[in-house]
């Protein structure tokens, strides 16, 4: 699944239909006053969140959407008819800004959620609404109003039940393939994954969304390594599994994790205190399992409790998805609370 998180769209609002010069001609009326009618209203550029999408790719590509006019009014009074909105889908949890101005227009956080992003001109008024008692005949009728145009940002922020956390070449993406059926590439080197990719968890009637993010560095919450674009899609998870490399290569284990949650703390305290499941990966490389209950130790005097793994070998795999499947509780839909379930930061 190729995931394209950000794009830019101009949109264009139609404009009204055109009011008109018209007077009656009827037999049985001597004199016809004026009888043109309105323009109708210019269709508005509506934007609305949905299901069906899941990228933003399509903007890619097509970044122009622009309103149908409205028709023109007509004799006898016929008010134009206005156009029907454009409605343009993207997926749930796009956030709109207002290019030009940085406003935040809208967050789209559920589906079918919708907002009109460019209203649609009003219609021109007929040479009927002219008239007076001094001037009987308006041989003149306004023009329908342009619709509103505006550049737009569209930024999605991932809706994902779990995040995978870490710094580059942890094992996010390895582990990510091991519990559901992601082809996420995976490489000997940092920043393999650029994107994030999403894989489906199943188990028995549950399925958990998951995300494996691109690994995270120090000064992540300033831009570094594009970690702002990252910790943008940490924050709409819910739960957080925060690998770290036992690897003889790696960073050592209680450094990389200070690292990562510093970098947590600086974008956000909610952020910092998102439940986190510790889990010590790649233990297939140790020659002595013994060294696990060093490092037990080693987090124990941070006020942390680590579990262990190895993405690779699939050892305790399972283990790790049984303790993640208990912090989220089992009908989202209805309980739809964001509020940070109770879980001591450490
Ligand atoms: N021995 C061992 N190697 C692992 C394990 N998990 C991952 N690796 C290796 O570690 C390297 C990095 O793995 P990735 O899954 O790409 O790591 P990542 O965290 O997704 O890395 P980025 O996308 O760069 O952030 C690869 O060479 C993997 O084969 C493990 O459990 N044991
Ligand atoms: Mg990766």
């Amino acid at each position: 699944m190729q995931f394209v998180d950000e794009a830019t769209v101009e949109v264009v609002a139609g404009a009204g239909g055109k009011g008109v010069i018209s007077f009656r001609r009827e037999s049985h009326v001597a004199f016809g006053g004026p009888d043109g009618g309105n323009g109708g209203r210019g269709g508005d550029v509506v934007v609305f969140a949905t299901s069906r999408v899941v990228t933003l790719l399509d903007h890619r590509y097509k970044r122009w959407y622009k309103g149908k006019a409205g028709d023109n009014g007509g004799a006898k009074n016929c008010t134009g008819r206005s156009a029907d909105p454009i409605r343009v889908p993207v997926p749930i949890g796009t956030v709109l800004t207002d290019e030009t101005t940085g406003d935040v227009i809208a967050d789209l956080s559920t589906d079918g959620q919708e907002v009109v992003v460019a209203r649609g001109g009003r219609g021109g008024q007929g040479n009927a609404r002219f008239q007076t008692s001094t001037r009987q005949t308006p041989r003149f009728a306004q023009d329908g109003e342009a619709g509103e145009s505006r550049t737009i940002g569209l930024s999605l922020k991932l809706v994902a039940d779990v995040g995978l956390l870490g710094l580059p070449n942890a094992g996010k993406s390895t582990f990510l393939r091991a519990v559901t059926e992601s082809q996420a590439r995976v490489g000997a080197y940092p920043f393999t994954t650029l994107v994030p990719n999403l894989g489906v968890y199943r188990r028995g009637d549950r399925d958990l969304v998951i995300a494996d993010i691109p690994g995270l560095i120090e000064g992540a919450h300033e831009g570094q390594g594009l970690g702002d674009r990252f910790l943008k899609h940490v924050e709409r998870t819910r739960v957080l599994i925060h690998l770290l490399s036992l690897s003889p290569d790696a960073p050592d284990a209680t450094e990389a994790w200070r690292v990562v949650n510093n970098e947590l703390a600086q974008r956000s305290a909610e952020l910092r205190s998102r439940p986190q499941l510790v889990v010590l990966n790649k233990i297939d490389v140790l020659d002595d399992r013994y060294e696990l209950d060093l490092w037990r130790e080693a987090f124990a005097e941070l006020g942390v409790e680590v579990l262990v793994m190895s993405g690779l070998t699939g050892e305790n795999v399972h283990e790790i998805m049984t303790q993640v499947l208990e912090l989220i509780p089992a009908k989202l839909g209805e309980e739809e609370d964001d509020t940070p379930k109770p879980w001591s930061p450490v």
